[in-house]
């Protein structure tokens, strides 16, 4: 186990305030029966409110400023190729320690035993920003074709909301109990409404500081619009079953 503690200790004395911002492994407990269980019916989870303001905004700052960067590069290079129009993809090293409460808060270990088994890594940390007018997608599981009606489930995705998810702001939606279907949703929709809303998704609005659990892998999903004046933030850990490639493993202090 290995803890990184920030602190703020005043000359006075009178006040001290010091916070446990990242604690790595497995703490057996922080998800209940009931939790479990609807993760595994529903292919998802929100586990609302884990990280405060205090761990969120460095975080938020870094990814800002993330954001920033490349607009100012797409403005200087038009013509360059953007994996998605409007929405800034990036990939976070996965031992930058200002994103280490994203990757290692413990209810993410316990959610991925339960899930995948006891022998599982962390695959990558993504950041996902829709530009305001920008960001929706159609439904879709991460693997298709190929994706599972059943376990051994492959990967749970942990999609943190460093801004508040609203219902204006692009939002993760999710199709509940869609990754035991060998159905797309979108078949029962008349033709021409495969990339509209679909009557039985859920928008995952949150607090910032929320983590959304879900089986990306299988569980048909996606972006959605964003009407509101900023940039949507999330961070998304991919944690996979079995053992990390041994160049995967993030190199040591
Ligand atoms: O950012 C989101 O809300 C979902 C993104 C997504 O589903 C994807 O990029 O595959």
């Amino acid at each position: 186990m290995q803890a990184v503690a920030s602190g703020r200790l005043t000359d006075c004395g009178a006040v001290y305030q010091q916070r446990i911002i990242s604690i790595v492994s497995r703490r057996d407990g922080l998800l209940i029966a009931g939790q479990r269980e609807s993760l595994e019916r529903d292919g998802y989870l929100l586990v609302a409110s884990l990280l405060d303001e205090i761990v969120l905004a460095p975080m938020r700052a870094r990814l800002d400023e993330l954001v920033y960067q490349t607009l100012v590069a797409w403005d200087a290079n038009p013509g360059q190729d953007v994996e998605e129009s409007g929405v800034v993809n990036a990939k976070l090293g996965l031992s930058d320690p200002d994103f280490a409460p994203c990757r290692e808060h413990p209810l993410l270990a316990e959610a991925a035993v339960g899930v995948l088994g006891p022998d599982w890594h962390l695959g990558g940390l993504e950041l996902r920003a829709p530009l305001p007018g920008c960001g929706h997608q159609g439904l879709h599981p991460d693997y298709f074709p190929g994706h599972r009606t059943h376990g051994p489930w492959r990967s749970l995705s942990a999609m943190w909301c460093i801004s508040a998810f609203t219902p204006e702001n692009g939002p993760l939606r999710v199709i509940p109990g869609s990754h035991r279907v060998d159905r797309n949703p979108a078949d029962a929709l008349p033709l021409g409404c495969e990339m509209g809303p679909h009557p039985a998704e859920v928008k995952v609005v949150a607090p910032a500081g929320s983590v959304i659990l879900f089986n990306g892998a299988d569980l048909w999903h996606s972006g959605t619009f964003n009407y509101s004046p900023a940039p949507r933030l999330a961070l998304t850990a991919a944690l996979l079953r079995g053992h990390a490639p041994v160049d995967d493993v993030p190199a040591g202090p």
